[in-house]
């Protein structure tokens, strides 16, 4: 295996519509795994592009009265727009209209044809149009009012067909995927997913149609021209056609060996199926290697729904790299949302995470080293000799957030590997505040430099970490360190390196490094108020609450998704919870003697949720997380039997 390659894809979009902020979560995951990869100094290929072909493409160019090849080259610039934006480094945008991915599907349909993969008989059965898929019904598939079956991922309405049609013989690849999957037991993260792929498979699999009669938008169908290739037949090769594969020449081939397999196919959890069972057993028919993983990430919500363009709540990317700049909306993407959960997108959380994390934890540091630095001319900074106990503390702190940050970046837990930096970045601002530099400057001159060399450091380690998140802002601030940021350096051995080594020159902060937003105007999400107690008193005396008393306490379950401690105070943690349709919520709570940060990053809690906000050391409060203490002091976080849905009521 090549370990020195890292391939990674996004899925290529439909073009229905433009992109929108859940497909430009995929592609930002996708950029700065690929980007994180070239700053370990791996060769990358990232690829991403659009699906054109089928029904769905062939509907639209009808309504709006265009042809479908028109139509979907009308689309494209959206796309390039949008990708640029936000700075994505793709090495090919794919179009499944591509000349040569339209040869590699005949080719490898033609391969399944040989080798006795591919008959023709008739598909009976319902189809959803939006989503591209047969459906098999049962007793379980939901059905509208007028009783019509629904599609189970999207909730349409399906269409019943009964259509010519070829298949793949799917049902004999069964046990090879069974041997595939109990092989690769990391095949696809979350490891819950991979479960539901396994009952799925084990459940039996069905031959599958690959090809349509009544669609014309797509690829004829080899041998039989009255037929193309079922969109997704077509649309999944583009991970293989895009590096070269089945093409007749010297090169493409060694390209195509170079790269494949991928190393990780980046999605939400709607195209799994399609991704861990047809791809694998096409690939597996074809002669061909697996990708290596599948990373399944949640979905984006407006309120409880998945944002989408169809449904009409999508949230336009070029709106927000306008009011708050491509960086810190990549930033706010990886961190808010942890990777394997849904979350919910808001205005206020966005511009939360901008003040508090950017602008205050991140900017602010750099500016005050800077200025101060520079009012004291100290604009070159070089390591000193003898170094205070706290200084060399907080050296070996900024080593080892960079080895939990490259773990938790390799296994794509991006939004925890944040977490670690933030909490790194708290514990350089409170050394910053407990050494006062500013009152070093006139006391001790040696003592003064060394916090100021510490910050620099510290600033240079987390800038260089980031770079994949917000490449723009972080090469801004190693230039104002005196670093011009060039891949193929060795950061990776520099920063697992304890020791001091770099000067830094600095030149002024033009501007602060992010602009804290002006609060928007939205009310926090509503909490019911509990009703006012119109049964019977409870016996307040015996300390005995009745049940409606009991119900004024919401107790909602949530996850952990940031945690830090709280400068100024040695016992409080500042959490960032994600309570699923309640949004994220900041907790304070009062738990730092009894753990660390990262022990809690990523747990599952139970919280009051509509206790009334208060304010503690000039942080907001809103709910309270749940803790239990016996009399010898243990303390544990109060949590619930497994995974739930986050939001989930405790009653
Ligand atoms: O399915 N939250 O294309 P598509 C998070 N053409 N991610 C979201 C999202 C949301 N609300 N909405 C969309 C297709 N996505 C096929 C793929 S691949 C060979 C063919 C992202 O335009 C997410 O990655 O419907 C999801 O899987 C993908 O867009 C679906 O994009």
């Amino acid at each position: 295996m090549n370990r020195n390659k890292f391939y990674v894809t996004t899925p290529i979009y439909y073009v229905n519509s433009k992109p929108h902020l859940g497909t430009l979560y995929s592609t930002v995951l996708a950029d700065v795994a690929a980007r994180w990869n070239k700053l370990l100094g791996k060769k990358v290929y990232m690829l991403t592009g659009t699906d054109e072909h089928g029904q769905k493409i062939q509907e639209k160019a009808q309504e709006l009265g265009k042809e479908p090849k028109a139509f979907v080259d009308s689309m494209i610039p959206e796309f390039k727009k949008v990708w640029e934006m936000y700075g994505i480094q793709y090495d090919r945008f794919i179009r499944t209209t591509d000349a040569d991915h339209e040869a590699v599907v005949v080719y490898w349909i033609k391969k399944l044809q040989e080798q006795g993969d591919i008959y023709k008989s008739t598909y009976v059965g319902w189809y959803c149009v939006p989503c591209e898929t047969f459906v098999n019904v049962t007793s379980e598939t939901p059905k509208n009012e007028q009783g019509v079956p629904c599609c189970p991922s999207c909730n349409r309405a399906m269409r019943e067909m009964e259509e010519e049609s070829y298949f793949f013989r799917l049902s004999a690849y069964e046990q090879q995927l069974l041997d595939f999957y109990e092989q690769h037991p990391d095949f696809i993260v979350p490891k819950e997913r991979m479960n539901e792929v396994v009952s799925f498979v084990k459940s039996g699999l069905r031959d599958l149609s690959i090809s349509r009669k009544t669609v014309s938008w797509g690829i004829p169908f080899p041998g039989d021209p009255s037929h193309t290739v079922y969109v997704w037949g077509d649309a999944l090769n583009n991970y293989i056609s895009a590096i070269g594969y089945g093409q007749n020449n010297a090169e493409a081939q060694k390209n195509f060996e170079f790269w494949w397999p991928a190393d990780v196919h980046i999605m939400a959890k709607d195209i799994v199926r399609f991704h861990a069972v047809y791809w694998p057993a096409f690939l597996i028919a074809a002669g061909m290697q697996p990708p290596r993983r599948l990373m399944v990430h949640g979905y984006i919500l407006t309120g409880e729904q998945k944002m989408s363009k169809s449904l009409g709540n999508a949230v336009d990317p070029q709106d927000l790299v306008k009011t708050y700049g491509a960086d810190a909306v990549r930033y706010y993407l990886l961190r808010n949302f942890p990777i394997t959960h849904d979350g919910q997108f808001s205005i206020k959380s966005l511009e939360e995470h901008i003040a508090a994390d950017l602008a205050n934890n991140l900017g602010n540091l750099l500016s005050r080293t800077v200025t101060l630095a520079l009012q004291h001319k100290a604009e070159k900074l070089s390591p000193s000799q003898e170094l205070e106990t706290a200084t060399i503390a907080l050296r070996e702190k900024c080593a080892e957030m960079y080895r939990v940050y490259w773990e938790e970046m390799n296994k794509g837990m991006f939004h925890i590997a944040l977490g670690h930096v933030w909490t790194f970045l708290s514990s350089v601002n409170a050394y910053f505040q407990e050494f006062k530099p500013w009152a070093l400057a006139k006391t001790d001159r040696d003592l003064f430099e060394e916090v100021l060399y510490m910050s620099c450091h510290s600033l240079y380690a987390v800038a260089t970490v980031l770079w994949p998140v917000m490449p723009s802002k972080m090469e801004h601030v190693l230039a104002v360190l005196g670093h011009t940021f060039v891949l193929g350096e060795n950061y990776d051995s520099e920063l697992r390196k304890i020791t001091f080594e770099r000067s830094y020159q600095l030149t002024p902060l033009t501007a602060p490094l992010f602009v804290r937003p002006v609060p928007a105007v939205v009310p926090t999400e509503p909490v019911a108020q509990p009703k006012v107690d119109q049964v019977k008193k409870s016996d307040e005396s015996a300390g005995i609450i009745s049940i409606d008393d009991f119900a004024k306490v919401h107790l909602h379950v949530g996850t952990i998704v940031q945690c830090e401690a709280v400068a100024g105070s040695d016992k409080l943690l500042k959490l960032q919870v994600d309570v699923g349709p309640l949004g994220m919520r900041q907790i304070l709570s009062g738990v730092a003697a009894y753990f660390k940060p990262e022990d809690l990053v990523g747990k599952q809690g139970v919280y009051v949720t509509n206790l009334a906000p208060r304010k503690m050391i000039g942080h907001d409060s809103c709910g309270m997380m749940l803790f239990a203490q016996d009399n010898q002091g243990n303390m544990r976080m109060v949590t619930v039997g497994g995974p739930v849905a986050n939001g989930t009521r405790v009653r």
